[in-house]
């Protein structure tokens, strides 16, 4: 953990020596919350990983027991899927990209002290906490965990006697209702503090990208989030109260929950993916020595995008018997949403352009980050347009898909991020060696894994079956060779992640010590201590737009501005 400097200057709780209980369990300083997410969210992603291992052994080599989890039941093959995705995207990419660098970078990057509510801050992170505890517990009660898909449709999700886990799924729907509680209490935090608290002199236009995509990212949560509460509410009842919201045997309407779930399901793409891009353009701005190419029009595009998200759902239920006249307007929508998406890569490759660029360790995560994701986005096309989707959906290529856009994102925008602002955060350097045999593994096995499964989606392979030698017409030796292939990489990519572990928790403790800025970047942070203390500054920064700079009495780098002038 944080060495934490004694340094009280600015202590809300008036505790000099904290003791780990004041530090870890009642603290509220930003900076300390920030990290238990982050460090919750890495527990959660080896948890998520191991999950990913056991289901793509059974597809490689079906019916054969894996080692470190023994025979996979079919029971045992959905639970594994469903949970994967789950904890994927609500118990790593969420805590990490959101709460663990927005509660760490928000204070920081608009150079203010500590989150507006602290106590609401705390009280977020305890509660993502509990919702972690109680989905763990979920794997454990009898009949195991759920196995109804991260999407958990209705009516396999909503009745206890379709449910072959009817407490695993009650138990699943109430940890991922605490997830949501715990982020619209970040998500307040997160919007007032950047409106409110900024440095004084900092004006809209000069607050970091990284940090606009965060304030976005929340606020899109925020609107997208209601309609499934309620939705989540009602199938809570049907599981346990006998209602039929969901249920056609009793009137109700299964394909209601899809339209709840989609209408959150699509915007959350962009709450995760606007702070992985944030990460990104801060990155490249620093290694490149550039400001950001059109600052002011990138932002505009996410505020466009924003509210694009909004309107694209139902490109998910083309063959869930909507309206087709209403399928042309959500591929209309879903394939104008491309662009603004494609004007923010076309951006930072006009940031690079010219620059004199610098292949850092997080450099080149960023640069994947473009090169992966650009992939996700145009195999998106495909799925976007109702008529290919007819054929695409459901299969493996639909699965390849989306990796190429949440890969990207929860792991590629992670790596990035972490290893940007590790000095910041432990005050100590990760080895740049290890960092990019990390990375090379990492990205070379990641395009191993799912280009085999772009190929058999397009061979028309369907998702979510759990042997595909019961079925005759399935079990081709060709197919099953690019899963074998698949599920190869995947061993390899998983055992590249200890090198970044070894890596993580060595310069943790024994990495060469870093200075305050050591990369000579211009934002806020990078003036505060490494590590920051609780406080963060001594004297809190000033922004003095002489010619459009941050500015601070401490300062001792040149400047080269992320933002146009104005
Ligand atoms: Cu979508």
């Amino acid at each position: 953990m944080a060495e934490h400097a004694g340094e009280a200057a600015h202590g809300h709780d008036g505790h000099h020596e904290m003791s780990f209980w004041s530090k870890y369990v009642f603290s509220t300083d930003h900076k300390i919350i920030g990290m238990q997410y982050m460090f919750t969210g890495m527990a959660m992603a080896l948890i998520g990983g191991f999950m990913a291992y056991v289901f793509r052994m059974q597809l490689a080599f079906p019916g054969e027991a894996v080692p470190g989890f023994g025979g996979v039941s079919p029971a045992d093959y959905n639970s594994l899927i469903t949970n994967h995705g789950t904890i994927m995207i609500f118990w790593v990419a969420m805590p990490v990209l959101i709460a663990g660098f927005g509660n760490f970078l928000i204070p920081l990057m608009i150079g203010c002290d500590d989150m507006v509510f602290p106590k609401i801050n705390r009280l977020s992170y305890q509660i993502f906490l509990l919702s972690a505890i109680v989905l763990i517990v979920s794997f454990f009660v009898q009949g195991g965990g759920f196995g109804g898909a991260w999407t958990a449709y209705p009516p396999l999700s909503a009745k206890a006697e379709y449910s072959l886990t009817p407490l695993g799924s009650t138990l699943w729907l109430v940890a991922v209702a605490l997830e949501f509680v715990a982020f619209l209490l970040g998500g307040i935090n997160f919007v007032t503090t950047t409106m409110n608290s900024r440095a004084p002199g900092m004006k809209m236009y000069d607050i970091p990208m990284v940090i606009w995509m965060i304030v976005v990212a929340s606020i899109l949560f925020m609107a997208s989030v209601g309609p499934l509460i309620a939705g989540a509410v009602m199938l809570f009842m049907d599981q346990n109260v006998g209602t039929g919201f969901f249920d056609p045997g009793k009137g109700g309407d299964p394909i209601l929950w899809q339209h709840l779930f989609w209408f959150f399901g699509h915007p959350e793409v962009y709450v995760v993916l606007l702070p992985a891009m944030g990460i990104v353009a801060d990155i490249m701005t620093v290694f490149s020595r550039k400001k950001l190419f059109a600052y002011r029009t990138v932002l505009y595009t996410v505020f466009g995008t924003g509210v694009l998200s909004f309107t694209v759902w139902a490109h998910h239920q083309f063959i869930a018997g909507v309206d087709p006249r209403m399928a042309h307007i959500f591929t209309i929508t879903t394939l104008l949403i491309s662009v603004p998406i494609a004007e923010m890569c076309f951006v930072y490759i006009a940031t690079l352009y010219g620059g004199s660029i610098q292949l850092s360790t997080p450099m080149l995560w960023a640069l994947a980050f473009l090169a992966e994701f650009l992939i996700g986005g145009v195999t998106g096309i495909f799925l976007g347009a109702s008529g290919a989707d007819v054929y695409f959906h459901d299969t493996y290529f639909v699965l390849a898909h989306f990796h190429y856009t949440f890969f990207p994102i929860a792991i590629i925008g992670v790596f990035a991020g972490i290893t940007y602002w590790f000095p910041k955060m432990f005050g100590r350097h990760l080895s740049e060696f290890w960092g990019k045999v990390h990375f090379w593994g990492t990205i070379v096995a990641f395009n191993c894994i799912f280009i085999p499964l772009f190929m058999l989606g397009a061979a028309g392979q369907h998702r979510r079956i759990y042997n595909y030698n019961h079925f005759p017409d399935l079990a081709t030796p060709e197919l099953q060779r690019l899963r074998v292939i698949a599920t190869s990489a995947l061993l390899v990519m998983l055992a590249f992640q200890a090198v970044f572990l070894i890596n993580f928790f060595y310069s943790l403790f024994k990495g060469k010590k870093a200075e305050k800025n050591p990369y000579n970047a211009n934002t806020l942070e990078w003036t505060a201590a490494s590590p920051p203390p609780h406080g963060n500054w001594a004297e809190l920064p000033r922004v003095y737009r002489g010619p459009y700079e941050y500015s601070h009495p401490d300062r001792d780098t040149d400047y080269w501005p992320q933002n146009e002038p104005n």
